[in-house]
């Protein structure tokens, strides 16, 4: 495959495909592992990550990357084999998560800053070596408007630092995915949410350019703009869309590789639907595909349970999941395809 930062990115959103987003950090696959009854130990995650990357069906037709977490880019399937080489073998390209995580905002109640900046051009390069093509850094920013949250200082922090994360990336020969979250966990109707998002990737592509980051060779992780959930309301995928791609219209350059969005907590149906209103009103100036971490993992995970006799049925589960996402992605899915399912 060609090594150029723009070709990586291009394939990473090739027509139909997206990205699994795999990189729970070991807090947070504990956390989905509770909820199946499964105990998180290095063997239970390694079973459960090599079951979904040896789902040929949903890996070789449907997923162009894989974001892996430190551990999972360095380890073994059960019969010796390097996962990322299981990965690669599907012609799917491995990726990693490379930010230290969200921490709370000296002085700024509420918000948080990424953190992992020192040292991450040596980890690069280590990671490079390990098979790594793109990369991929989130910034969370929370919204409770009562309380000032998020101030234009979280923004414009969070922003920087994706932006010196991005340029660091790309001199390492490194595809840098920009994931700046704008959470959907508030009380909050979705015209804050675009406006909060409007504010957000407005800052975030002036640090990108003042960086001095090829955009052509970066890929952008955004929220879609929906209302809170606990706002009370559901956003429907009309909606979603036209909001959506009114906010990139304004904010997002057409020369960036291409948009692959995270699925922030809806259900599995309403990230596939709200994709696929999306691409229903095309065209667009960007190919927009999925990042999906929940809404992928979900229903896998639940037919796993970590049991080995259930492997088969938690890859059937993901490739159905990988299948409709794959539709959406073109603005061709249909609810009625779920309910066939
Ligand atoms: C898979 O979850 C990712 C890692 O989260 P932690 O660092 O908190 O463990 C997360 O960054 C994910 O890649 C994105 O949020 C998109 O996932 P969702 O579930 O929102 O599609």
């Amino acid at each position: 495959m060609s090594e150029r930062l723009e070709d990586i990115a291009a394939a990473m959103v090739a027509d139909g495909k997206g990205l699994l987003a795999a990189d729970e950090s070991s807090g947070t696959i504990k956390k989905r592992f509770d909820v199946i009854g499964v105990e998180s130990t290095a063997d239970s995650r390694r079973d459960y990550r090599e079951m979904m990357f040896r789902a040929k069906e949903a890996m070789t037709r449907y997923i162009s990357g894989v974001i892996l977490y430190d551990e999972t880019i360095r380890q073994k399937a059960a019969d010796g084999t390097p996962l990322v080489d299981i990965i690669k073998a599907t012609g799917a390209i491995p990726g990693i998560k490379v930010d230290a995580g969200a921490k709370p905002l000296a002085g700024y109640p509420g918000d948080t800053i990424t953190e992992g900046l020192d040292g991450l051009r040596e980890r690069l390069a280590d990671y490079y070596k390990l098979g790594a093509r793109f990369a991929k850094w989130r910034a969370v920013i929370d919204i409770d408007v009562a309380k000032g949250v998020p101030s234009a200082t979280s923004i414009g922090s969070n922003a920087h630092a994706l932006a010196r994360y991005a340029a660091l990336c790309q001199v390492a020969g490194i595809v840098p995915i920009v994931e700046p979250e704008v959470l959907m966990d508030g009380a909050h109707d979705i015209g804050t949410c675009y406006e909060i998002s409007k504010a957000t990737l407005t800052r975030l592509y002036t640090e990108l350019y003042a960086a001095r980051v090829v955009l052509e060779g970066t890929i952008l992780k955004p929220n879609m703009v929906l209302a809170g959930k606990k706002s009370g309301k559901v956003s429907s995928p009309e909606e979603v869309a036209e909001k959506t791609i009114k906010l990139f219209r304004e904010t997002v350059p057409a020369a960036i590789g291409g948009i692959a969005f995270l699925s922030g907590g809806q259900s599995d149906e309403e990230a596939t639907a709200n994709l696929n209103a999306i691409n229903a009103i095309g065209p667009h100036p960007w190919k927009l595909t999925f990042s999906y971490g929940r809404a992928l993992q979900a229903a896998p995970q639940k037919a796993w349970s970590g049991k080995a006799a259930n492997v088969a049925a938690a890859q059937a589960a993901f490739a159905h999941r990988a299948h409709m996402n794959h539709l959406a992605a073109l603005g061709k899915w249909q609810p009625e395809l779920e309910q066939a399912a």
